[in-house]
């Protein structure tokens, strides 16, 4: 194709060359000079339109293509576009705006659940992106996916609060029962137990949750492989990490340990690199507080808050690698600085005073709840 040296537009499609050379007599040569800057600069736009427009009779050729295509090439285009709006959406899941709103709804439109139980349709909703840590976020995710397993499968749930409230539960379990630190792996009475009146009051049909803790024991749920990590950090990102010295229960020996503060735990570890913790302590109904040790600087302690003689539900890893129950009454920690001290004692304190996931969950039980007693005569 041959362009226009002053529209720079393609030759058959340029305005006539009379119109654009006509330049009347009485100007100076500095508005001579404008208007030919005027003339060139319109004729490079009139060109953009012209490319854009080529551009977008292509794209219209080929959806079109792919729309009179046979069924196979739909699901490729399906595909496709899934594989997009995933490309979009990983490159930037921070943002929370109304545009990112509309992205999200949009993607998980995209998604067909129809027909599919829910631990089917969450395999296929975690495996399509890389979920972030930020619980709000999460949260958005899952009611979007919520909304969209009970659009296309009507009647399954009373309402979409009861759909991500088991979502939760099912992926809860698939920790429980895939992540080698859960030593007390529930059974399905438990899983069915702890899923009762979600079903706005009432409860979900027996023979639904046993073929959803089925699957999910058979088969764990796989996540993208570019994000190296199982869902367990997925969701649980640390929320601080260091070394620290810890007084032993029994033997008052201090260690210096490797702790991670996540999931509303604390785990710690010989090494930096080891897979197991030596030990783990859930924060659940514990308590810290700054005290003065006459050997070690920096110490606060892990407590049962009146506590008549019990041992804090803790484990620790034997020499001979057994896992025991801990003996300790307190975790007596000592920091390296007091910085250091004051930082994990805030946030030790707001993993067991927060949980944004059992917050979550909780409100969405709450509502579940109300909705019940405003239904009752
Ligand atoms: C050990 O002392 C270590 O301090 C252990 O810490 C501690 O277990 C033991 O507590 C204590 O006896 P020695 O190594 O001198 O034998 P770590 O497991 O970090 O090595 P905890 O429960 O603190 O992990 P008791 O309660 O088993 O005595």
């Amino acid at each position: 194709m041959t362009f226009d040296s002053v529209t720079y537009m393609p030759k058959s499609k340029a305005p006539k060359m009379d119109d654009l050379d006509y330049i009347p007599a009485d100007l100076s040569p500095e508005e001579r000079s404008e208007l030919e800057e005027i003339r060139r600069r319109k004729g490079a736009l009139l060109l953009e339109i012209q490319r854009l427009k080529e551009e977008l009779r292509q794209a219209i050729i080929e959806v079109e293509g792919l729309e009179s295509s046979t069924e196979g090439s739909k699901t490729l285009q399906k595909s496709r576009h899934v594989a997009m709006g995933r490309k979009k959406f990983n490159m930037d899941p921070k943002k929370s705006d109304d545009f990112n709103i509309k992205v999200l709804q949009a993607f998980v439109d995209l998604h067909e659940f129809t027909d599919l139980n829910l631990v089917q349709a969450l395999r296929q909703f975690l495996w399509s992106f890389r979920l972030p840590g930020e619980a709000q976020k999460i949260d958005r995710m899952m009611e979007a996916f919520a909304q969209r397993y009970c659009h296309c499968n009507p009647g399954v749930f009373q309402s979409t609060d009861t759909c991500y409230v088991l979502s939760f539960s099912i992926i809860m379990l698939n920790t429980s029962l895939h992540n080698p630190n859960v030593r007390d792996k529930p059974t399905v009475e438990r899983f069915i137990s702890m899923n009762r009146g979600i079903n706005d009051g009432g409860d979900l049909p027996e023979e639904l949750l046993r073929n959803l803790y089925d699957s999910i024991k058979n088969e764990p749920f796989k996540i993208p492989e570019d994000d190296g990590n199982d869902l367990t950090h997925t969701f649980f990102n640390p929320d601080r990490e260091g070394w620290l010295l810890k007084l032993g229960g029994r033997v008052k020996t201090w260690k210096r340990r490797w702790f991670i503060l996540t999931d509303n735990c604390l785990y710690y570890f010989e090494y930096t690199t080891d897979k197991e913790p030596r030990g783990i302590i859930p924060l659940e109904n514990l308590s810290i507080r700054e005290v003065e040790d006459p050997r070690k600087p920096n110490c606060f302690e892990l407590y049962i808050p009146n506590n008549r003689g019990q041992l804090i539900k803790a484990c620790k890893t034997e020499a001979d690698g057994r896992v025991v129950e801990g003996n300790h009454m307190v975790y007596r920690i000592s920091a390296p600085t007091s910085e250091e001290k004051d930082e994990w004692i805030h946030t030790i304190k707001s993993a067991v005073s927060v949980d944004p996931f059992y917050e979550m969950l909780a409100a969405r039980k709450k509502r579940i709840s109300l909705k019940k007693k405003e239904e009752q005569p």
